[in-house]
């Protein structure tokens, strides 16, 4: 008996093992089985843990043994963990006639280690000292009271961030050392609100909008400025700005980390896009008025509530390598579109010499010359001034002569479908931006997983602080004039209760 004890306490698993000691005369028994065991448990010292396997087949006798010591023979075992954490190997034998089987289950016991945040907060955890020499740890969350988390790990260090206050269990291991994490996240003293709380930057490229959405008066400088789409932006009940043509941006921040939840998008930042409802191609895909801004994201690391040195990752929308995969992409490319995306695209727009058409005071004829423009592609050419804004397109308070704008630059997605050229169809962009969906369809929805580095690899994020949104078109469509993406309110998808799916591209 003892030696076959000791062999078997060599073997972990579960292990089935029908002894050969036929009784002459009788049929032997069943093999006994015990099941509903795992083959680790940790508990918390002082606490205790039961076991109840289930049992098929006929049993004689349920022994139970820790650390070679035999402490019960019963159907069910409470361990009850002493005030020191440890290790424990226990083993469970099951005999019948003419059968033995067994299971061994390792127990670890030990400490909470506490930790203290609150909602829509990053909390950057270090593992403890114990982990030191480790490099295979492994972080899980054992239990949350809502499913609207972050854990995002990597080896020694993880940060964590939940969209509801509770207690958070998570358990940290490696090999046989494990501890177990209680987190207490608090909601913070000031209300969180769910929408943009503050504007950064602001910086239209010229276009049609442009000084009139929001408008500029004379005086009026960068930060006026600021101040001007800070009112329009800010809060619940905000309004359409514009971010002028291709490249014109705006940053804007909330007042709290919108959490990375796995498997749902995040974040929404409202246009005005709508679809078409008389574009005469059959079976067209989804497309309107379409102005996809492309997405950036920082979370505030050196937490100073600035988008200073934080690094920014793009969101990788479905077109910002290729337009390829775009529903319309045949239809554009057929239209002699543009559809080159560009990674790294650099624009320069100078200021215009002229603001009224010769001979023309009363402003009826476009300028087809007004503003000059260059690209790192060699390519040069005159934005048009149209006749229904007679505005200056080129930003009012901006003292430089040119300005210069840098980022990807999507495939045109403008298609003129009537053959008369008056009914211009900016086709979707399947996902991934601002101003390219109705604000009320799923697919303005921002997953923040879909975040990539400078490198073009996948990051990631526990969350994000603050957004930069720039328009990703540079297209004039005949006369709608060119394509402008408009940024109205932002919002928290998990603070407002709005749950939208993720797709994984
Ligand atoms: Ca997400
Ligand atoms: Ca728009
Ligand atoms: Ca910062
Ligand atoms: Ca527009």
């Amino acid at each position: 008996m003892n030696n076959r004890y000791h062999l078997l306490t060599y073997l972990t698993g579960i292990i089935f093992l029908i002894a050969s000691c036929k009784k002459d005369a009788e049929q032997p028994d069943a093999a006994p089985v015990i099941s509903g065991l795992e083959t680790e448990y940790y508990v918390l010292v002082r606490e205790a843990l039961v076991f109840n396997p289930t049992i098929e087949n006929k049993v004689d006798s349920l022994v139970w043994i820790i650390n070679g010591q035999r402490v019960a023979n019963a159907l069910q075992y409470t361990f009850q963990a002493p005030a020191d954490p440890g290790n424990y190997s226990m083993i469970i034998m099951a005999y019948n006639a003419g059968n033995i089987f067994q299971k061994v289950v390792q127990i670890t016991t030990g400490r909470y280690v506490n930790w203290s945040t609150t909602t829509n907060t990053i909390l950057t955890i270090e593992a403890s000292d114990k982990f030191t020499n480790n490099t295979d740890l492994h972080w899980e969350v054992l239990s949350a009271p809502s499913e609207l988390y972050r854990l995002s790990a990597s080896n020694s260090q993880a940060a964590f961030a939940a969209v509801d206050r509770g207690t958070y269990q998570v358990k940290v291991s490696s090999g046989n050392l494990v501890d177990t994490l209680l987190i207490t996240v608090r909601r913070p003293d000031h209300l969180q609100s769910p929408y943009i709380a503050k504007v950064f930057d602001y910086l239209p490229a010229p276009g049609q909008f442009v000084n009139e959405l929001p408008k500029y008066t004379a005086g009026d400088t960068y930060e006026t400025m600021i101040a001007k789409v800070s009112k329009e932006l800010v809060g619940e009940d905000a309004n359409m700005i514009t971010l002028g043509g291709w490249g014109g941006y705006v940053v804007v921040g909330f007042d709290h980390t919108i959490v990375n939840v796995p498997g749902r998008r995040d974040f929404r930042i409202q246009g005005n896009a709508f679809g078409a409802n008389a574009n005469p191609r059959p079976n067209a895909p989804f497309g309107g008025s379409c102005e996809p801004g492309v997405v950036m994201v920082a979370y505030d690391k050196n937490k100073n509530g600035q988008p200073d040195e934080d690094e920014w990752y793009e969101i990788k929308g479905s077109g910002n390598f290729s337009a390829e995969n775009e529903l319309w992409y045949s239809v554009a490319v057929d239209k002699n579109n543009d559809v080159r995306t560009f990674r790294d695209y650099e624009m320069i727009y100078h200021r215009p010499v002229t603001e009224i058409p010769v001979g023309d005071p009363q402003n009826h004829i476009s300028i087809s010359n007004y503003i000059r423009w260059t690209d790192n592609q060699g390519q040069e050419g005159y934005k048009i001034k149209n006749t229904f804004h007679s505005q200056s397109y080129y930003p009012a308070w901006i003292k430089d002569d040119k300005i210069t704008y840098k980022g990807i630059r999507l495939a045109a997605n403008g298609v003129e479908e009537s053959g008369q050229g008056t009914y211009f169809v900016l086709y979707a962009f399947r996902y991934g931006y601002v101003d390219n969906y109705p604000n009320a369809h799923d697919n303005s929805g921002i997953d923040i997983d879909w975040a990539i580095d400078k490198n073009g690899n996948k990051v990631n994020l526990p969350g994000i602080d603050f957004v930069k949104v720039y328009n990703g078109i540079d297209q004039e469509n005949g006369w709608l004039g060119e394509s402008s993406t408009e940024v109205s309110r932002g919002e928290n998808l998990h603070l407002l209760g709005t749950k939208i799916e993720t797709i994984n591209p």
